[in-house]
């Protein structure tokens, strides 16, 4: 039996975090501004770092293949990497092959690059249906392939993180890094929409 005692109650979030700030910072185990430090972190993980890198990759061939190459040091390049973000590989799209992300185990993302992920990511029922019926899936969240592409699903773990680097639509020819961004979404980045160039801006 996995849980013998399921707990029926517990106290609200904000007061058991209290609780538990409380405690640590009794014991002198917590420095002072622990929390605020990482409160600021997440504050900088927003999947407009991504999509600022996909932006990159497109207009610039060179950063393409470094990202390709050596996705952290590409992230690196434009100030994004550290916690959660130590090793990431990123995953080249073609017009016969989608890549989606999943962590069959948790939540891991590249966070640095993604953001936290999305509250859909983190269920159990796309953590477990995604890895046996993908198109299904993708369908179910607004994305329908054709079968000429094959969907590939990549098991994220504690040490590598995936981003995918999505194609560059048709009609954005000329368009700034700053206005190719704009069409780039946290969804583009998992693998499981493409950029919609109605979602342009500037
Ligand atoms: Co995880």
């Amino acid at each position: 039996m996995l849980h013998p005692h399921p707990p029926t109650r517990f106290a609200p979030a904000a007061d058991q975090a209290r609780a538990l700030k409380e405690a640590l910072q009794a014991n002198g185990v917590m420095p002072e501004g622990y929390v605020e430090q990482w409160e600021d972190t997440f504050d900088h993980w927003v999947p407009e770092n991504g999509a600022r890198i996909v932006a990159r990759a497109w207009n610039d061939p060179a950063y393409r293949a470094l990202l390709l190459r050596d996705g952290t040091e590409a992230c690196r390049e434009l100030g994004y990497g550290g916690p959660e973000g130590g090793f990431i590989v990123a995953l080249e799209n073609t017009p016969v092959l989608q890549n989606v992300i999943v962590c069959t185990l948790c939540s891991c993302t590249a966070w640095p690059v993604l953001g936290l992920p999305p509250d859909w990511y983190k269920s159990f029922e796309y953590r477990s249906r995604v890895v046996r019926e993908a198109r299904q899936v993708l369908r179910e969240l607004g994305l329908a392939l054709p079968d000429s592409v094959k969907i590939q699903v990549w098991d994220t773990t504690a040490e590598t993180r995936y981003m995918v680097l999505p194609m560059r639509p048709a009609g954005t020819e000329g368009w700034s890094e700053e206005k190719l961004a704009s069409i780039v979404t946290k969804d583009c980045l998992i693998g499981v929409a493409l950029p919609d160039l109605a979602s342009a801006r500037a």
